[in-house]
C-alpha cells in the first residue's frame, strides 16, 4: 500500500512510489514491460518513442466498463451514457481496480490540483500511470486529459502525472476571447484517432478554462486540435490510449459514438477525417422550460406573458404547456444545444422539498445527452425543523442528480448588491461557494431585469444607455433595474452594475432575460444584449422575446451573445429548433447542425 502524503507528491516521489507498486502483489497485472511511449521517468524532460505500440485489443465480449471516479464532482452525465449505450459501470476503489481493468475511463471533474492530491494520496496516480505505460484501453474526458501533462498552471503551478509532455494553461481572455470555452466547436482531426471516425465536421462540446497547446515534443500524441483564441489540443490518441478535452457524454448523439468507438474498437469508419478545417465555438440556441405546480400540485412546463404565467381566464389557471421530462427529450432530439429548467417559484419553496424537480433532472439526464442548466430556489436556507441548508448542499443535489451548471437569480443579486456596496468579496455568497467548490463554468446567473426609461443618463446612479426605440414619454434613455423572486421586487441595481459584480464573485456565465420581452414574440432587447455581452468577459445568453428565426441572426449579428434562448416558441411549435439553425447556418452564422 502506498503511502498517503498530505499535499500533492513532488514528482520524485510519485517516481519512487511508483516503483513500491509495481512490486505490490496487486501490481503484478500487466506491469512487466512498460512500453518507452511516454516521458522518462528518470528524465522527465526527455521524450522516448516507442520502438513497437503493442495495440492490446480489448475484450468487447464483456460490457462492464470501469470508471475512476475520485469523488470531486458529478459524473453522473458519463454513466448515464455509458449505461444507455449498454454498458455496466465497475467503479474504482483501489489501486488494483484500475490495473485490472479491461477498459477505464476517467472523466476528470473539478480543479487540477485537488485531483491530483487525492490521485496521489490514494495510490491511483501510480496505478494510472502504469495502466497507461502498458497500453491499456484508456479514456481521458477534460480534466482528465490535462492530468496527464506534466504540470498545469491552475491555481499552480501543479505537477500532473507527467505522462505527455506539456503544461496546461489558461485561456488567453486579452486575445479577446471569453473564458470559460464553453460551447460546440468543430474539430481539426489530424490523424487516425479511431474514436473520432463519426465526428467528421461535427461539433463537440467543451467547458473548461484551461488547455494543454501543441508543441514539437508533444505532437506525436496529438490527434486533433482546435482553435478557440489559439490552436489547442482537443485529443490525443497513442494506441490504446485515448483522451480528449471535449464532453463526449454531453456532446449528443455524434459524443455517443466516440464513447461507443472507445467500447468497440475496430468499428468500420463512417466518415472520413476533416483535415485542417477552419471552426469558430458556434452560437448555441438553448430551448428553456420554466417549471412549477399548477394548482393541481403536478409539475408542468409553464410560460410566461412579462412573468406572468397565469391564464387569462375566470379560472386563471397557471398555463400548461407540457410534462417536463418529456418536452426535454424533444428538444434534445430536435437539435437543442443546450436545455435549461428554471424552478420559477424556487424563490419561495424548500428546494430540497422540491424532489420533483430533482425527479425532472434524474429522469431527463438518463436520455438527454447535451448540457443541463437548473435555476431557481438556490440559496442558503432554514428548514421547519430549525436545520440550516447551505446553497452548496442545494447545488451539490442538483448536481448529483444530473445537472451540469447550475443558475442563481435572487442569491446573486443580494450579493452582487453587497459586492457593489463594500467593494468586499466575502467568499460566503452562494455564487462564491458554489464557483469555488465546482467551478466558474458550472455556475450561471440569470438576471431578470425591467426597462427603466430616463429622460437624462445623470437621473439615476446606474449605467444608462440611449435606447433604440424612445419611451412611452419619448425619453431616450433607460436603464435595466435588476428584480427577485421572479420579477417581483425591483431591487437598486442596474443590470450592468450586477454582471460586472457577479463576473468578479465567480459567475461562469450570464442568462440575460428582460421581462419586458418575455414572451412578446418580438426579438430579443437588442440594447440591453448589446450592452451586457459587451461588457463581460464571460459568455452571455440572450433571453426573452425570439419570435422567429430572424429574431436569432439579429441577435448575434448585432451583440456578442454567446447563445439565444427561447422558450415560448418552441412548446407551441411555431418555430422548430431545426428551422432555426438552419437560418443561421443560411447567414452565415456558424451553428451545432
Ligand atoms: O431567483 O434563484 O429562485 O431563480 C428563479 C429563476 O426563475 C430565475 O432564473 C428567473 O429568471 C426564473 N423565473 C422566475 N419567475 C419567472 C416567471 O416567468 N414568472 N422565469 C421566471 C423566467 C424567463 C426566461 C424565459 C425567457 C424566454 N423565465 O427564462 O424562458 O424569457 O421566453 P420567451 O422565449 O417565451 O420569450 P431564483
Amino acid at each position: 500500500m502506498i503511502a498517503m502524503e498530505a499535499t500533492a507528491a513532488p514528482f520524485s516521489s510519485v517516481i519512487s512510489s511508483r516503483q513500491n507498486l509495481s512490486s505490490s502483489p496487486s501490481s503484478s497485472i500487466r506491469v512487466s514491460s512498460p512500453t518507452s511511449l511516454f516521458l522518462s521517468r528518470k528524465n522527465p524532460g526527455k521524450f522516448k518513442y516507442p520502438r513497437s505500440l503493442s495495440v492490446r485489443a480489448s475484450s468487447t465480449s464483456d460490457s462492464v466498463v470501469t470508471l475512476l471516479d475520485y469523488g470531486a464532482g458529478n459524473v453522473r452525465s458519463i454513466r448515464n451514457a455509458l449505461r444507455h449505450l449498454g454498458f455496466t459501470i465497475k467503479d474504482v476503489q483501489t489501486p488494483g481496480d484500475i490495473l485490472n481493468a479491461d477498459r477505464l475511463i476517467f472523466p476528470g471533474v473539478g480543479a487540477f490540483s485537488p485531483a491530483m492530491d487525492v490521485l496521489n494520496k490514494t495510490g491511483m496516480a501510480e496505478a494510472l500511470c502504469t495502466y497507461i505505460e502498458n497500453d491499456r484501453p484508456f479514456l481521458g474526458i477534460c480534466l482528465g486529459l490535462q492530468l496527464l501533462f506534466e504540470s498545469s498552471e491552475e491555481n499552480g503551478p501543479v505537477k500532473g502525472l507527467g505522462l505527455i509532455p506539456g503544461i496546461v494553461g489558461r485561456f488567453d481572455s486579452s486575445a479577446g476571447i471569453r473564458v470559460p470555452h464553453i460551447g460546440w466547436n468543430a474539430l481539426q482531426v489530424g490523424k487516425d484517432s479511431e474514436i473520432l471516425d463519426d465526428v467528421g465536421n461535427r461539433h463537440v462540446y467543451f467547458v473548461h478554462s484551461y488547455r494543454a497547446i501543441p508543441s514539437n515534443e508533444n505532437k506525436e500524441w496529438i490527434s486533433s486540435t482546435c482553435n478557440y483564441g489559439d490552436s489547442f489540443i482537443s485529443s490525443i490518441r497513442r494506441g490504446n490510449v485515448h483522451a480528449v478535452q471535449f464532453h463526449p457524454e454531453k456532446s449528443g448523439e455524434v459524443g455517443l459514438s466516440v464513447l461507443n468507438r472507445f467500447l468497440h474498437p475496430n468499428l468500420p469508419a463512417t466518415q472520413k477525417p476533416m483535415e485542417g478545417k477552419a471552426s469558430k465555438l458556434a452560437k448555441r440556441v438553448i430551448a428553456c422550460l420554466d417549471v412549477r405546480s399548477n394548482d393541481k400540485g403536478d409539475l408542468v412546463v409553464t410560460k410566461g406573458d412579462q412573468y406572468d404565467v397565469r391564464e387569462q381566464s375566470n379560472e386563471n389557471e397557471v398555463r400548461n404547456l407540457g410534462k417536463p421530462v418529456d418536452l426535454a427529450g424533444q428538444y434534445y432530439k430536435d437539435g437543442a444545444d443546450e436545455i435549461s429548467f428554471l424552478n420559477i417559484t424556487g424563490f419561495r419553496d424548500f428546494p430540497l422539498g422540491d424532489l420533483p424537480m430533482i425527479q425532472v433532472l434524474r429522469h431527463t439526464s438518463k436520455n438527454v445527452f447535451v448540457p443541463l442548466t437548473v435555476g431557481g430556489g438556490i440559496r442558503d436556507f432554514t428548514d421547519a425543523s430549525g436545520r440550516d441548508y447551505s446553497s452548496l448542499e442545494v447545488a451539490a443535489e442538483y448536481f448529483r442528480s444530473g445537472a451540469d451548471k447550475i443558475s442563481i437569480g435572487s442569491d446573486a443579486v443580494y450579493a452582487a448588491e453587497e459586492f457593489v456596496k463594500s467593494g468586499v468579496k466575502t467568499g460566503k455568497s452562494s455564487l462564491e461557494q458554489i464557483s469555488r467548490v465546482y467551478g466558474n463554468q458550472a455556475v450561471v446567473v440569470s438576471i431578470d431585469p425591467r426597462r427603466v426609461y430616463v429622460n437624462h443618463p445623470d437621473d439615476v446612479p446606474y449605467k444608462v444607455i440611449r435606447v433604440t426605440n424612445p419611451g412611452p414619454n419619448g425619453e431616450e434613455y433607460a436603464w435595466y433595474q435588476c428584480t427577485v423572486s421572479g420579477g417581483r421586487e425591483g431591487r437598486p441595481i442596474g443590470a450592468y452594475e450586477l454582471a460586472k459584480a457577479v463576473e468578479e464573485l465567480g459567475a461562469g456565465e450570464i442568462l440575460l432575460n428582460c421581462i419586458d420581452c418575455d414572451g412578446q414574440g418580438k426579438g430579443f432587447d437588442i440594447d440591453l444584449v448589446k450592452l451586457i455581452s459587451d461588457s463581460v468577459g464571460i459568455p452571455v445568453i440572450a433571453s426573452s422575446g425570439a419570435g422567429t428565426p430572424g429574431h436569432f441572426s439579429e441577435v448575434f449579428e448585432k451583440t456578442n451573445a454567446s447563445a439565444a434562448l427561447a422558450a415560448g416558441i418552441f412548446h407551441r411549435k411555431e418555430v422548430p429548433i431545426q428551422a432555426v439553425k438552419e437560418h443561421l447556418q443560411e447567414e452565415g452564422i456558424e451553428v451545432r447542425i
